[in-house]
């Protein structure tokens, strides 16, 4: 539907032209200077690339000068980078400074990032397919917000993703198709550089109209921009039936070959294939080589009028793909080539775009090089009269109370995972603040990760009312499933990553959306793994949520060694952004459920996960609260050492019963034994670490807490450490003062079996511990 071209809107297209090609030269540029002009001191590939840039340029301009609304917000595809970096440079956000320290430290980053750029991003992104569905489970937060009256109807923006065509490889897009399906998501586009390469090759012709139909049956609408204007007035003249029916078919990788190639190439093509058809030739004729170059290049996606068109096209809330047809390196010598994703223009080749755009030779970084003085003054003046010139800075949402104390779950023996849930269900019938602000979710494990508690409360999340049929119906069930829009749980079906994403999502409500959420997300420990790079990419964003994992380790017992997780300890020590806690009783669960709602919501915290276990372990009686303060710094003594003790027992989680058990019998062999709760292997190991990483910089020097903990034992005491995961978790303790160590933990996959036989299989019982303690003794 092409619009009528009023004087004002041709020069509107004309302008945003002239601003497309200025993103084409400086985000050219940009790479350039980092590889070939900058100081190399490495010997390192500095990378960048100016091919993909090229094939997003155009779309970019359009959206970002012509549709953007203020309240939209733009996920862009990583390696397009460098198009948002001048955009910003255009509209005096960006230095140039940090523009020529592009890939340098503290420079504009490689791929936009929230955390590390200079300018505002709104979506990081870099592992591709990713930065995509973040953009529908934000539109999903964004509706949530509506109906929980945070936000404003007429507030509410769109969520674009501008994706390259390579990222509809992704399963996770799949996943969450399906997912945005189920709960109807709207306010949401993505727009696809269809340029059909992708860092290998071209891709499969084969998928020619598939990616609609799937769109559309998830009930996309779906806007394909195939051709430019010029190729549309040329497939109206005489002849162009044909050379349109020729583009139509000709196979991507054909397409990408003669594109390369060149005018000359097309000509000797087109005339092979369809010289002989009525006016074909007289219409080639008209054209010269660079002219005919230009007209078969001419797609959708670089055709500014036609972008416009398309996006203006969309005015309503129904989620959009738009496939803008491209071609990588568009405008640049490395057009169409097969190995162009991480190609570089050479000194030569970038000289010669340089002349052909009109940049006068040290006027490289001139924002509005090339143009003359008037059109340049009314290019900067159309640039500052943008949408994204006047966008506010991300809210500074305000800091939701946490209660002094979470009541303790009452209960002689307990489990951390009913304890967790019961500390939910208790915020959920209280009157909080903060329990209004929770939002729970998980991939399908709702009720056998103890969230039912809090559900029943506070109901599922829907923008439309949705009965609860089985309680319709009297069938008796302790789950309430009622879904309405002040509800609180969005029930997510099995995929992890989408899981991941809706935690990232809503722990990025308060930046983006100014209202504050407290994300709280449980799921199968083990699987973890599933959404591991989604998780990653939560925190790499900074996005604030707790993450249960539950249940976890051998501990699970009859489930068997699909369900154990192993290496789960290590994933919470080693992922930045994400503190985790393995809490051993429900004081714990509650101590540490407080905290992470406080150190959530800090500027300089952080995620947290707590990893917990279905096994009912006895409560210990405490005298006073002083151990809490220790169990936030990763660990206290549960039975507290004489002073230059031979040994100790560290422990961390729900084995805490076998090692009191083995404590028992040790005491009196080992006078003054202690035992060491490790509640945190994390935060005790980044206190160490850091605490040595102090003493070289200009942070205050202090003993970290594990030396402060250790430093009641004799200097060569001996450490048994056990854990129900991966023994490196614990076993590091030793190298803090250079103490012996004997670690337990489990570094084979599980089985089925009773704790009585999995533990002494596994050396988790009390016997192992006691073996290993005699063996750190015979050591000496
Ligand atoms: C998960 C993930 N796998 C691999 C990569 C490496 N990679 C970066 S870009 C890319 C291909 C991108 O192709 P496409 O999305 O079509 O982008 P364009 O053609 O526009 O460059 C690959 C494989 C990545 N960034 N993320
Ligand atoms: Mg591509």
């Amino acid at each position: 539907m092409a619009t009528v071209l009023t004087d004002h809107r041709k020069e509107k297209i004309a302008t945003i032209e002239a601003l497309d090609a200025r993103l084409r030269w400086l985000s050219s540029w940009i790479v350039h200077n980092a590889n070939h002009l900058r100081e190399k001191r490495d010997g390192l590939k500095v990378g960048g690339h100016q091919a993909s840039c090229a094939s997003m340029t155009a779309i970019m301009a359009a959206l970002y000068f012509h549709a953007l609304r203020p309240q939209d917000k733009v996920s862009v595809k990583p390696h397009a980078g460098p198009v948002l970096q001048a955009i910003h440079y255009l509209l005096g956000n960006q230095s140039l400074q940090q523009l020529q320290q592009f890939r340098a430290l503290g420079g504009a980053q490689s791929y936009p990032s929230r955390t590390k750029d200079k300018i505002p991003v709104d979506f990081s992104t870099g592992s591709v397919g990713l930065g995509v569905a973040i953009t529908a489970f934000s539109s999903l937060v964004q509706d949530y917000l509506v109906a929980h009256g945070s936000l404003d109807e007429a507030d509410a923006g769109r969520m674009i993703s501008l994706m390259g065509d390579a990222e509809l490889d992704e399963g996770n897009i799949y996943e969450c198709l399906i997912e945005a399906y189920k709960h109807d998501i709207r306010n949401c586009w993505w727009v696809v550089d269809y340029n059909r390469q992708s860092l290998d090759s071209t891709t499969a012709d084969r998928m020619f109209r598939r990616f609609d139909d799937i769109f559309e049956t998830c009930g996309w609408r779906v806007v394909t921009l195939k051709n430019g204007k010029l190729q549309r007035a040329a497939f109206s003249r005489p002849g162009g039936k044909s050379l349109e029916d020729w583009i139509e078919n000709c196979p991507n990788a054909d397409f990408a070959v003669l594109t390369y190639k060149g005018g000359a190439a097309w000509r000797e093509r087109l005339i092979a294939d369809i010289g002989g058809k009525p006016h074909v030739a007289k219409l080639l004729d008209s054209f010269d080589d660079d002219g005919l170059a230009a007209l078969m290049t001419n797609l959708g996606g670089h055709c500014i009028e036609s972008l416009m068109d398309a996006f203006d096209s969309a005015d309503d809330e129904r989620p959009t793909l738009f496939i803008a047809y491209t071609v990588k390196g568009y405008g640049l010598p490395l057009a169409g080539h097969k190995d162009n994703h991480s190609g570089m223009m050479n000194p030569a080749q970038i000289e010669q775009l340089r002349a052909s755009m009109g940049v006068d030779d040290g006027q490289e970084w001139e924002p509005f090089a090339g143009l003359g003085g008037n059109i340049a003054a009314r290019l900067k003046d159309f640039v500052g009269q943008s949408v994204l010139a006047h966008k506010p800075q991300e809210p500074d949402a305000p800091v939701i109370a946490v209660p002094e104390r979470l009541s303790v779950p009452s209960g002689d023996v307990q489990s951390t995972q009913s304890a967790f849930g019961n500390v939910l269900l208790d915020l959920a019938k209280s009157s909080e603040t903060l329990a209004d602000r929770i939002v729970t979710t998980a991939p399908d494990v709702t009720q056998t990760t103890n969230l039912g508690g809090f559900v029943n409360q506070r109901g599922l999340f829907r923008r439309s009312d949705v009965a609860d049929i089985f309680r319709d119906a009297k069938i008796p069930s302790a789950q309430k499933w009622a879904a309405h829009a002040a509800g609180q749980h969005i029930e997510l079906g099995i995929a992890e990553n989408n899981f991941f994403l809706l935690l990232t999502s809503l722990g990025l409500a308060a930046p983006h959306f100014g209202t504050r959420l407290i994300p709280v997300g449980t799921v199968y420990d083990p699987f973890i793994a599933r959404g591991l790079d989604a998780l990653n990419y939560g925190c790499y964003s900074d996005a604030r949520f707790l993450l249960v994992g539950t249940p976890s380790g051998l501990t699970l017992g009859p489930e068997g060694g699909a369900h154990q997780s192993i290496n789960t300890p290590l994933i919470g020590m080693g992922q930045p952004g994400l503190a985790y806690f393995e809490p051993a009783y429900a004081d714990e669960v509650a101590l540490f459920m407080r905290w992470a709602f406080e150190h959530l919501q800090k500027p300089d915290g952080s995620s947290v996960y707590l990893r917990l276990s279905t096994r009912q372990v006895p409560q210990v009686q405490r005298a006073g609260t002083a151990w809490e303060a220790d169990a936030l710094k990763g660990g206290y003594w549960l039975r507290q050492p004489a002073p230059g003790a031979e040994a100790a027992i560290v422990f961390t989680g729900a084995i805490a019963p076998e090692v009191l058990a083995a404590f028992d019998q040790l005491a009196d062999d080992i006078p003054g034994l202690g035992v060491l709760n490790v509640t945190s292997p994390d935060v005790l190991h980044r206190d160490w670490s850091a605490s040595k990483a102090a003493r070289w910089t200009d942070k205050p020097t202090q003993t970290c807490h594990a030396e402060d903990l250790l430093s009641v034992l004799a200097p060569d005491a001996g450490l048994v450490t056990v854990i129900d995961g991966s023994p490196g978790a614990l076993s590091w303790l030793g190298g803090v003062s250079g103490m012996r160590v004997s670690p337990l933990g489990t570094d084979r996959f599980g089985q089925t079996g009773d704790l009585i036989d999995l533990y002494d299989t596994y050396r988790l019982d009390a016997v192992a511990i006691i073996d290993a303690m005699a063996e750190l003794f015979l050591k000496r």
